[in-house]
């Protein structure tokens, strides 16, 4: 068959539509739209919002069921292998939030960490910054805010030499301390200037509770099945 000059112009021009369309659709428009690679596309969100025993016996069963690891538990904090003892890893600058006057991400007391009265507590101390040094020392509630060094709640309780801190540089600190008095509490930095533009968190010792609890944005959650027990 033969096509006039006109005929294979028509159908060059087809042709060469047909290709910009297909490079078009798979190359040129943004991840956003056609979510061809994988790799590029967003983390879906997962949120625990749940209270009290309802997580731990979630996710128990979960384990019992799954044999999976307890994911939805964050890694940070859980029950010590003695009896009454919580173990909770403390990281200064987890996050860029107030220029890593934070711990864990938290400051201005938006985590609030409660013990039942006379519990262990463990502690691991560390500082994401390179540069700022940071430490955490227990301290009466009324002392957060503090610009140095207040008394401490509890004897041992802060890491060594508070007043000075640590950078990434030093690793991590451990340090124990009994929560024997109840009341109400705080984990604050006690580099000078830090606790008062808000590196400070609640921690409460409480004459009720039996287990610890962890609390974030309005939701607690309980430190109290032997599957979170490492
Ligand atoms: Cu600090």
């Amino acid at each position: 068959m033969r096509l006039s000059p006109v005929g294979t112009l028509v159908t060059l021009l087809g042709a060469v539509v047909g290709i910009v369309i297909w490079v078009v659709a798979y190359f040129g428009l943004p991840n956003d739209i056609t979510h061809r690679d994988l790799a590029k596309n967003p983390k879906l969100a997962t949120s625990v919002t749940s209270t009290g025993s309802e997580t731990t016996t979630g996710s128990a069963a979960g384990n019992a069921t799954g044999g999976a690891p307890a994911a939805a538990q964050p890694a940070w904090y859980h029950l010590g292998k003695s009896p009454h003892t919580l173990v909770i890893a403390l990281t200064a600058a987890a996050t860029p939030d107030k220029q890593g006057l934070n711990f864990n991400g938290y400051s201005d007391g938006q985590l609030k960490i409660t013990v039942p009265l006379g519990w262990k507590v463990d502690v691991a101390f560390s500082n994401k910054d390179p540069n700022i040094p940071h430490s955490v020392a227990f301290v009466a509630y009324k002392d957060r805010a503090a610009m140095q060094l207040p008394q401490l709640a509890f004897p041992g309780a802060a890491s060594p030499n508070p007043a000075v801190g640590i950078t990434a540089a030093g690793g991590t600190q451990h340090f124990s301390f009994t929560a024997d008095k109840a009341g109400r509490y705080a984990l604050m930095c006690a580099v000078p200037g830090h606790a008062m533009n808000g590196m400070w968190d609640e921690f409460d010792v409480s004459a009720s509770a039996k287990v610890p609890a962890i609390t974030t944005g309005g939701t607690t959650v309980e430190v109290g099945s032997s599957a979170f027990q490492k």
